[in-house]
């Protein structure tokens, strides 16, 4: 029971705990850490089996992060920075997932969580200003507050190709990757997409299988990542600024640290900008988007264009065959309006092998599963496995898929059939006390995510904090405010490049789904001054009150 009701003598209006949070990965463990020292009641349900969200569910081979390490972590304990120590510049899958294990046990956050427990329905209640959520083994629950962290790339987007069932070969998805080893060995593999994920998926089985086909649909620019071990004296170095780390981090367009060299193009010569970029080359990773200002990056088409031709001549130059290498280039899209992939291990090299081969199916589409494999317009391909490195129902996936009803019986569904409507992507109106952390038009997937989540959770406990002190029960923005948020949103990426892609930042990738713009294009550094306006100004476009009953009672 909330302490709250056992203290306080059913302030709780009869609920069960204080306040649900939906998935135990970066968010979800954070949010709980929080709301816990607050003296809350909280519950966390997770689907999986362990934490780790991300982490925990994409498996697959080469998996990585492509956020540095030492970035790639919570900064609000300096204990946990100081006590962790990272192997590598970018932390592989496995390290991942054991970090979040250890902060998860150091935190003694896991007595907190139902582990293998998935949320398959919430309802709003008007007079108590409660939510009552559901899970898939029947369980309701009672709660005050409702928080989702189930993750902006968590549900699995798998093509849905005529055949697969009685396709006779194994087949995954790397974000449902098995827990047991794959042995590819002697295997024809097939890999369909070529996005961060598969880029890292092909370079790393590239050679190990018997043969690997990809099937590529839109080529994408790939920037070396320069992974290499850190060694002690980096990562005392590291420790000693932190500090000015964190601050620069949470002060940035993407959540990074990374100064840029210009800010536009502005006066340079062709050589200049040449140089800078092959510096930048160098350097490898995010920080090859940093030669010039993101956003004058993915604004400026010009300039992205000459980036774009920098990137294509260094994937002809790594490609043996003239032919494949077309392939390869990218001509369709601006360089960074998808998400920009990385090459960890001598990627576009791997197409110079014998046993990997590169189809185009824009050339010659997919036309079915065989028992044997895979059909196109003009060929058939005889596999014994075949990866889908598909991507996600982005943004928008998981949320939805909790079938949440809000006040008047709205389903959220319902409520964002042309497109996600939030105010600051952490209310919706028509949603009372329902708080989505990195929910659509906030910055979330456009920047190195731990810091964009942590500047939610943090913003949320405040928040919360705000309503249990001053007493108020019941918190939703007004649909001005979410309105004029929306129409921001949309104005700022109709400015930027992005509208040239069709990526999954606008659910281009899903047949059937409303194209639009979802994550915040403004930058973490302007959201936050924002968020934090409006939280001084108490909770500016918000609707604050009481619920019902509470207010008859009055
Ligand atoms: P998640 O880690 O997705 O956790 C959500 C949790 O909610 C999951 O455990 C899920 O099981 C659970 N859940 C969902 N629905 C339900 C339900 N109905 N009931 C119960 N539980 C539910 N970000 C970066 O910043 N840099 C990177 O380089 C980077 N690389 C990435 C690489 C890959 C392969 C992927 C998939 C993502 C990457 N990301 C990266 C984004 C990454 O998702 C975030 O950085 C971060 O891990 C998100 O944490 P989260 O807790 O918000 O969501
Ligand atoms: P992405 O970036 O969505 O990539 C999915 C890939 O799958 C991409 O190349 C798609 O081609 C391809 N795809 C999707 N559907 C099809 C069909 N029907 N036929 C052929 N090819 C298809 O997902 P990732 O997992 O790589 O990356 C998502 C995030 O996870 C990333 O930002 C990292 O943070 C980690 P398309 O480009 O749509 O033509």
């Amino acid at each position: 029971m909330s302490n709250r009701e056992t203290d306080a003598g059913g302030q709780g209006d009869g609920v069960d705990v204080d306040a649900v949070v939906i998935g135990a990965g970066f968010s979800g463990l954070y949010m709980l850490h929080r709301l816990r020292e607050q003296g809350l009641d909280v519950r966390v349900y997770e689907k999986g089996d362990e934490v780790g969200g991300t982490w925990y569910w994409n498996r697959y081979p080469g998996a990585r992060c492509d956020s540095e390490s030492h970035i790639y972590c919570y900064s609000f304990d300096e204990a946990l920075h100081e006590e962790w120590e990272w192997s590598e510049r970018y932390p592989e899958q496995p390290e991942i997932l054991e970090y979040l294990q250890w902060v998860a046990d150091r935190l003694d956050l896991r007595r907190s969580i139902a582990f293998e427990t998935e949320v398959t329905g919430a309802t709003y209640d008007e007079e108590t200003a409660s939510w009552t959520v559901e899970t898939a083994d029947g369980e309701r629950v009672r709660t005050r507050y409702f928080i989702t962290a189930v993750g902006c790339l968590s549900k699995p987007y798998r093509p849905d190709f005529e055949g697969l069932d009685d396709y006779e070969g194994e087949w995954y998805h790397t974000a449902r990757w098995p827990h047991e080893e794959v042995d590819f060995s002697d295997e024809h593999v097939g890999v369909i997409g070529t996005g961060s994920t598969g880029i890292q998926f092909i370079s790393e089985v590239g050679g190990r299988a018997k043969h690997l086909t990809v099937f590529q649909r839109t080529p994408n620019y790939a920037v070396p990542a320069r992974n290499r071990p850190l060694d002690a004296d980096e990562y005392e170095d590291i420790r000693a600024n932190y500090d000015d780390i964190w601050e620069r981090a949470r002060d940035s367009r993407l959540g990074m640290p990374f100064d840029h060299d210009h800010q536009t193009d502005f006066g340079l010569s062709d050589a200049e900008i040449r140089e800078t970029l092959e510096e930048r080359w160098q350097q490898g990773g995010f920080r090859f988007l940093h030669a010039f200002e993101p956003g004058t990056v993915l604004s400026d088409p010009e300039l992205n264009e000459f980036i774009a031709e920098f990137i294509r001549e260094k994937i002809r130059e790594q490609v043996d065959d003239p032919e494949t290498a077309e392939k390869l280039v990218p001509t369709d899209h601006p360089y960074a309006a998808k998400r920009p992939p990385m090459d960890y291990d001598g990627y576009y090299e791997t197409f110079n092998r014998d046993d990997v081969s590169l189809v185009d199916v824009n050339e010659s589409p997919i036309e079915r599963f065989t028992p044997d494999g895979i059909r196109t317009a003009d060929a058939d391909y005889d596999l014994d496995m075949v990866v889908f490195a598909t991507g996600f129902d982005a943004m928008t996936g998981a949320l939805l898929a909790l079938d949440i009803e809000g006040r008047g019986g709205q389903t959220l569904e319902e409520k964002w059939e042309a497109g996600p409507h939030t105010y600051l992507g952490l209310g919706t109106n028509g949603f009372p006390n329902l708080f989505t952390i990195t929910g659509p038009q906030s910055p979330s997937v456009l920047t190195n995510m731990p810091m964009a989540i942590e500047q939610h959770v943090e913003w949320i406990a405040d928040c919360i904090e705000f309503m249990e002190t001053e007493g108020y029960d019941r918190i939703e923005a007004t649909e001005d405010a979410e309105a004029q948020w929306v129409q921001n949103t949309n104005m700022l990426a109709e400015n930027m490049l992005f509208s040239e892609a069709k990526s999954w930042y606008r659910g281009a990738n899903v047949p059937g789904k409303t194209q639009v713009f979802t994550p915040f294009p403004g930058g973490l550094d302007n959201y936050r001054e924002i968020c934090d306006r409006i939280a001084r100004d108490e909770y500016d476009g918000f609707d604050l009150g009481r619920a019902t009953a509470a207010t008859t009672a009055d």
